[in-house]
């Protein structure tokens, strides 16, 4: 068994074959000017901060041949998988879909919408594109946890309040265990972030644990 020092409690993993580390979004449309996350009116410097200690876990879950799942929201070019509800959203100048100083805003294959260079997947590494704020939403990640036999979730990326944490909801409604890194994962808001780990936490763990990259590192040995 192996312990993590978290809240609300100590989060136990059977062994390591059971655990996958979930980068969430980790794209330049959230974390550079000129993406969807400065289309919404957002200041995306604040998210730069976690690019560090996200990569810090990839290289520990690399070096202990555990295995990464990297999310990127986006949509196909044509936009059928955006429905109205999303693309009209905002009362901002670009829109998903509209071409912006990093190519077309949230839409798959376009500059913007890669993974910042920083936290590239190397090969080997999943990832699941997936056109809502949650990653299990229209997609197979489900199918992939319960094939590897994944039971426990590692939980960075941003933002925190959007789909990380809608994410870790997802998870924890299918049974997944979930542990949040909180100063891996980073909102626009500083007030939203501190009051989704305070709420994951909350009631005995009601989502999930949450805990520091320290303490993972610490945790895995
Ligand atoms: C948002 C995300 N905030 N990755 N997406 O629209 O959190």
């Amino acid at each position: 068994m192996i312990f993590i020092s978290a809240q609300p409690y100590d989060y136990e993993l059977p062994d390591a074959t059971k655990v996958a580390l979930i980068v969430i979004d980790m794209q330049r449309d959230f974390l550079e000017p000129g993406g969807f996350g400065e289309a919404l009116g957002n200041d995306v410097t604040r998210l730069q901060s976690i690019v560090p200690t996200v990569r810090k876990l990839l290289d520990a879950f690399r070096d202990r041949h555990l295995p990464i799942i990297h999310t990127i929201e986006c949509h196909k070019p044509d936009l059928s998988d955006c429905p109205p509800a999303k693309l009209n959203r905002g009362k901002g100048k670009l829109k998903i879909g509209d071409v912006g100083p990093l190519g077309r805003i949230l839409v798959l294959g376009e500059p913007g919408n890669a993974i910042i260079s920083e936290l590239s997947p190397l090969p080997g590494e999943t990832v699941i594109t997936k056109p809502g704020k949650g990653a299990f939403y229209h997609t197979d990640l489900e199918y992939l946890l319960r094939d590897k036999g994944i039971t426990h979730l590692l939980f960075a990326g941003v933002t925190t309040e959007v789909c990380v944490q809608t994410t870790m909801r997802e998870a924890n409604d299918r049974g997944f265990e979930s542990l949040l890194i909180e100063d891996a994962t980073e909102s626009y808001f500083p007030e939203f972030k501190q009051a989704t780990i305070e709420m994951i936490r909350a009631q005995g763990g009601i989502v999930g644990w949450t805990t520091t990259a320290e303490n993972v590192l610490q945790g895995l040995g």
